[in-house]
């Protein structure tokens, strides 16, 4: 039995991590026994993050990498798509996976109303009377590695600016058919779809969460691939 290391269920997701939901996509599109077991934290796994997978070998750390192995055992995420629908799915995953995602952490970690609500959730396992302490702390190098990464240098409208032409670039893709590869769920969904649908999940009313939730197409997409790959 494979067994996916997870992030918990937050916000009404699977995980609050989309690369946990993108790896749970995976497992049930390939059709093999899994189940999931929850950790808050990931310091001693491979790469000190999560997902990992663990099958009866060895631990595979990153969706990625994740991905890989699955496709060893037979999984094809992408069958009867076109050298070049492959090469434009890989563009949109990392369109998501590196880009959209850093917009996700931003508006959770920065955003003074949903704090709160993240350090009760994610840090719910640190005893309350060391819990600020220890979240502020995990806070801070978020916020440095934000800055590192660049997204909170940006002001607002920027910021907005970036994101839309991305959500732009995704919409195209939807316009005439239901599925961003075409009449069903391919590889490329499973890494939008999680970043996109944490992104309208993230517990407050923000500019991300309204740009997502106002946008027929979007929030349309988001519920059919949620349909279309049931998680439990
Ligand atoms: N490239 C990795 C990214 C995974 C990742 O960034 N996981 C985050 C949660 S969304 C994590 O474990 N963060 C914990 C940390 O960095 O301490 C993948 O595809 O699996």
């Amino acid at each position: 039995m494979l067994t996916l290391l997870t992030f918990p269920a937050a916000f009404g997701l699977y995980s609050a991590s989309p690369f946990c939901v993108k790896t749970a996509c995976m497992l049930q599109t390939a059709g093999l026994q899994w189940r999931r077991s929850d950790m808050l934290d990931p310091r001693k796994m491979p790469h000190r993050k999560l997902p990992v997978l663990r099958t009866p070998d060895r631990l595979v750390p990153d969706s990625e990498l994740i991905r890989d192995w699955l496709e060893s055992q037979g999984a094809d995420f992408d069958a009867g798509l076109s050298e070049t629908q492959k090469s434009q799915s890989r563009a949109l995953i990392r369109l998501a996976e590196e880009h959209l995602y850093f917009h996700i952490v931003h508006d959770r970690w920065t955003n003074a109303e949903v704090w709160p609500i993240l350090r009760d959730t994610f840090f719910v396992e640190i005893p309350a009377l060391i819990r600020r302490p220890v979240s502020n702390s995990v806070r801070k190098s978020v916020l440095k590695g934000l800055d590192a990464q660049g997204v909170s240098r940006f002001s607002d409208t920027e910021r907005m600016d970036r994101l839309n032409r991305d959500l732009e670039a995704v919409s195209a893709y939807l316009r005439q058919k239901p599925f961003l590869m075409g009449e069903k769920p391919t590889s490329a969904d499973m890494s939008v779809w999680p970043v996109l649908d944490a992104m309208r999940a993230t517990p407050a009313d923000t500019p991300l969460t309204r740009r997502i939730k106002n946008d027929s197409l979007l929030s349309g997409y988001l519920d059919r691939v949620e349909q279309a790959i049931p998680l439990s």
